[in-house]
């Protein structure tokens, strides 16, 4: 990989803050866009802004085919086996959210049981803690060990025909750790259980097979895949899709309407009601083609290679406590400090032209369970660089510095 061409493609990591170069270590909250990403959002709002799926005129039809072209994209880059498996939502939020409800709606009764695990982010969390007082359901939960990985002797013992869905995420982003999505998913439909999983800091990282690890359903985030805010995926299979009842009602979603009764538009429309996000979908294309030419293979290498330089950077400095120490893990490192609050840490790090991200991470039972405030997390992307790293290990040994 060239990294020095591939960091000319992205526009915001060209610049300065406070008169530093920018070293952007927030990935994990989102990516930053390269210039393809960003002309494609104008050329379609520039020459072909329309509504889709309602205009026999030129515009709309053009509009409407590059629309659906990037479902057709993303059915093939995560090898979904029919099209309409494929929903847009507007991130991996609505997407959770979308099939508690649904799925919930039809499948889930009085008495019966979601697992997710210790590690969820509150967006897989909250969803199925609010289906679970709807319908007198019970939420359990997977626990895990102090390097950040899941009990899988645990979740077995957990696991009985009461289980309607195991929603679990794949790669945690408070920890980095990479979760054996295919053995859990073996297990539950060995009791009959769906399985949801949330791909939000799979998907930058990898190619997802949703077919290799036969998951029922699959939701990530274009913004975290170096595409725009508010366009997501939701992968589900069609079994499940078809039954399920819609989540919103409204325009596209429909087949016919009368007073008395209404008929809902088949898969994958039924799920998505309303003017959609055009642009950003047509734009995810191109940012899902831009990953593709980079090369899943050649990106996972080379974040392997930064993390172990991260990893190994980071033990070199006294007072220094990595969370999420799991074998297997993506390109995330947690860490506190001794004596210094990660909030403070981040804000000087910032003043240094570094940006990470500080705090719970949207993770509280994450934090609980290892007795920290928060942490400083630093999350890589193809385009952060060894020497990146090295500024942010003589960033923090500042920091040491400062408050010591
Ligand atoms: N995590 C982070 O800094 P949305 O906001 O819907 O695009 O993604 C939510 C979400 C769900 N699951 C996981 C595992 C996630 O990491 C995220 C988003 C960001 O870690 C923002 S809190």
């Amino acid at each position: 990989m060239d990294i020095e061409a591939i960091r000319k493609d992205f526009p915001a990591l060209q610049q300065k803050v406070y008169d530093k170069p920018l070293i952007y270590l927030d990935n994990a909250a989102t990516s930053q866009k390269p210039q393809v990403v960003i002309d494609r959002i104008t050329q379609y709002y520039q020459r072909e802004n329309s509504n889709v799926h309602r205009g026999v005129h030129f515009l709309s039809q053009t509009a409407t085919d590059h629309y659906e072209a990037t479902r057709t994209r993303v059915q093939q880059l995560i090898r979904a086996e029919k099209l309409h498996e494929v929903i847009y939502t507007k991130g991996t939020t609505e997407g959770i959210n979308l099939v508690a409800y649904s799925f919930g709606e039809k499948y889930v009764n009085e008495g019966d049981e979601i697992i997710i695990s210790q590690m969820e982010h509150h967006s897989n969390i909250v969803p199925w803690q609010m289906l679970a007082s709807r319908k007198g359901a019970t939420v359990k939960v997977i626990p895990m060990d102090e390097t950040g990985t899941l009990d899988l002797e645990a979740y077995r013992k957990l696991l009985s025909d009461r289980t309607k869905m195991v929603a679990v995420t794949h790669v945690s982003n408070s920890l980095g750790t990479i979760n054996p999505i295919q053995q859990m998913v073996a297990d539950a439909h060995a009791v009959g259980a769906a399985v949801l999983v949330d791909g939000a800091q799979a998907a930058p990282h990898m190619q997802i097979d949703v077919k290799a690890l036969d998951v029922d359903f699959y939701v990530f985030s274009g913004h975290k895949v170096f595409g725009p805010t508010g366009i997501g995926i939701l992968y589900g299979k069609e079994k499940w899709l078809t039954d399920m009842p819609p989540y919103m009602g409204g325009g596209d979603m429909i087949e016919l309407v009368r007073f008395d009764k209404t008929t809902y538009a088949g898969l994958p429309h039924k799920f998505e009601a309303g003017t959609p996000n055009i642009a950003d979908t047509i734009a995810l294309s191109t940012a899902l083609e831009y990953v593709e030419s980079v090369g899943y293979q050649a990106i996972a290498d080379y974040e392997a290679e930064l993390l172990a330089y991260g990893t190994e950077k980071l033990r070199s400095i006294d007072g220094i406590k990595l969370i999420g120490t799991a074998e297997d893990k993506a390109s995330v490192l947690s860490f506190v400090m001794e004596g210094i609050h990660p909030y403070d840490a981040g804000t000087l790090l910032d003043r240094m032209g570094i940006a990470v991200r500080t705090g719970h991470h949207c993770t509280q039972p994450v934090m609980q369970f290892f007795d920290v405030p928060g942490t400083i997390r630093a999350s890589f992307a193809f385009y952060n660089t060894k020497e990146e790293i090295d500024k942010l290990i003589a960033g923090l040994q500042k920091v040491k510095e400062f408050f010591v």
